[in-house]
C-alpha cells in the first residue's frame, strides 16, 4: 500500500504553561472522582449519549490504525436477560470452582458475588469486541496488529467518556467470555474483550471504601 500524503497538524492547541498546569489538574479532579458502581438505576440514558461516548473511543490510537474493535450495545431488556443468565453460569462456576483461594482473597474488600442482577437494571451493556482482521472488498483477510492492547486504550478512552458524561460504569469481565460472541452473533474475526456497564446509579448505591496508589508508588522519573 502506498504512503498517505501527509497533511498539517491542523487540530493541535497550544495552551499556556498556566492553562496546561491548570487544564491538567482539572481533568485530574474530574477523573479521580470515578468509581466503578454495582448498583444501577433503570432510568434511561439518551442513546446520543453513548453513541458520542463511543466516537470517543473511536479515536483510540491503534496499531498501524486498524482501529480493531467492536462496540455492541446492548439495550434491550430481552438481550439483557439473556446476558444475565449466561453470565451467573460462568460467575457461580468461578466463584464456587474456577477462583483461587487467593483470587477470592483479592476480591474480598469488593464484596462481588456470581449475582449480577444489575446486567439487568442498568439502560445500557457495551460489549466490547477486539477484532483480529477485516475483510477486504474480495473477502481477503486484512490483519490487525495489537487488537487486544488497542482495544484496551479504546476502552479506557470509552470508560473515561461516560464518567465524564455523568454516568457510572462497572467494566466487567466474566470469564470464560466466549458466550457472548454466540449470543450476540458476532463473526470469527471478533473476540469478546470486555464489558461496560453504563447507566445511573441507583438512589443510595454505595462503594467500597479503597483508594487508589499515590503518585509516588505509580511512578518512578529518571
Ligand atoms: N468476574 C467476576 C470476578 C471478578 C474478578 C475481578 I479481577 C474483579 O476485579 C472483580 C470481579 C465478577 O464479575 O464477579
Amino acid at each position: 500500500m502506498k504512503r498517505k500524503p501527509l497533511v498539517p497538524l491542523s487540530q493541535y492547541v497550544e495552551y499556556s504553561q498556566d492553562e496546561m498546569l491548570s487544564r491538567s489538574r482539572e481533568f485530574y479532579e474530574n477523573v479521580k472522582r470515578r468509581r466503578t458502581v454495582r448498583q444501577f438505576s433503570d432510568r434511561s440514558v439518551p442513546r446520543e449519549i453513548i453513541e458520542n461516548c463511543i466516537r470517543a473511543a473511536g479515536t483510540s490510537p491503534s496499531g498501524a490504525n486498524m482501529q480493531p474493535w467492536r462496540f455492541v450495545v446492548v439495550s434491550s431488556a430481552e438481550m439483557k436477560q439473556r446476558i444475565r443468565i449466561e453470565v451467573e453460569k460462568v460467575e457461580k462456576e468461578f466463584y464456587e470452582q474456577r477462583a483461587s483461594q487467593e483470587w477470592l482473597e483479592a476480591l474480598a474488600p469488593l464484596g462481588t458475588d456470581e449475582n449480577k442482577s444489575y446486567l439487568e437494571v442498568a439502560p445500557y451493556l457495551i460489549v466490547v469486541f477486539s477484532v483480529r482482521y477485516d475483510l477486504d472488498n474480495e473477502r481477503n483477510k486484512v490483519q490487525h496488529y495489537y487488537p487486544t492492547l488497542s482495544t484496551g486504550i479504546a476502552t479506557g478512552i470509552l470508560i473515561t467518556a461516560l464518567h465524564n458524561a455523568g454516568l457510572v460504569t462497572l467494566t466487567h469481565t466474566p470469564s470464560p467470555m466466549g458466550f457472548l460472541k454466540d449470543v450476540l452473533n458476532r463473526p470469527e474475526s471478533e473476540w469478546p474483550f470486555i464489558m461496560v456497564v453504563a447507566g445511573y446509579p441507583a438512589a443510595g448505591a454505595t462503594v467500597p471504601d479503597i483508594a487508589k496508589k499515590s503518585l509516588e508508588e505509580i511512578a518512578t522519573f529518571i
